[in-house]
């Protein structure tokens, strides 16, 4: 009989290391549906900061605004996405400055419904461009069900174009669950091809 010594040794199978984890931070003018989406997604209690809306602009559209940052999780295979949103009024971009801090995917959402949806669109460029220009990003149009002011898709990617962002636009409106899951994937399979190119 052979020793024990000399037995055949067992193949220990290695677990594999789950993913780390990414922080993808969702920005975009009042009422573009960020908290929407955010808790939508959630597989978890979204931790929000909605107040009773006191800004003209909030007031006109929803009764409640987020005056903080925003908080939730998912997962797409295995990775656990971060997911924070920020305010929308600007008397809060400090915040959102500090939620894009070590977000490797950015989604803006813009309000078609807005009277100057490309002026928002251009706030956010002004803001975030340099992040834009380095990290994946998808740009969300929401709203374009509720308003006769419609500025089409194209529009916004000419405009992208001009300031040297290539970044997908998509429209999307953002109570339903599937379409801002398809956004987040989208983003997400950004993330990995660029982590491939750019090991
Ligand atoms: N008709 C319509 N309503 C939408 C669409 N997307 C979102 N909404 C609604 O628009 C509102 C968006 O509100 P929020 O999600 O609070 O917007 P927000 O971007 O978080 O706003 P702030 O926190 O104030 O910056 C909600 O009442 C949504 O149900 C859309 O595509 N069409
Ligand atoms: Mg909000």
């Amino acid at each position: 009989m052979r020793p024990e010594y000399l037995a055949t040794p067992r193949l220990v199978p290695i677990p594999t290391p789950a993913p780390a984890p990414m922080k993808i931070v969702f920005v975009g003018n009042v009422g573009s549906g960020k908290t929407t989406a955010i808790t939508s997604l959630s597989e978890s209690a979204m931790l929000g900061t909605e107040v009773r809306a006191t800004e003209q602009d909030a007031l006109h559209r929803k009764a409640t605004t987020t005056v903080g940052i925003e908080y939730g999780v998912m997962h797409i295979h295995d990775t656990k996405l971060h997911l924070y949103g920020t305010p929308g009024q600007r008397r809060f971009d400090f915040m959102a400055s500090i939620a894009c801090q070590g977000a490797v995917g950015m989604v803006v959402m813009i309000d078609n419904a807005h009277p100057h949806p490309l002026v928002e669109l251009d706030y956010f460029l002004q803001r975030h461009g340099d992040y834009l220009k380095t990290h994946p990003a998808i740009v969300a149009i929401t709203h374009y069900d509720d308003n006769t002011t419609q500025t089409y898709l194209i529009e916004y990617h000419r405009y992208l174009r001009e300031h040297g962002i290539s970044c997908p636009v998509m429209r999307l409106d953002a109570r339903e669950k599937t379409q801002v899951t398809q956004v987040v994937e989208k983003l997400y399979a950004k993330i990995i091809r660029s982590r491939r190119e750019y090991p």
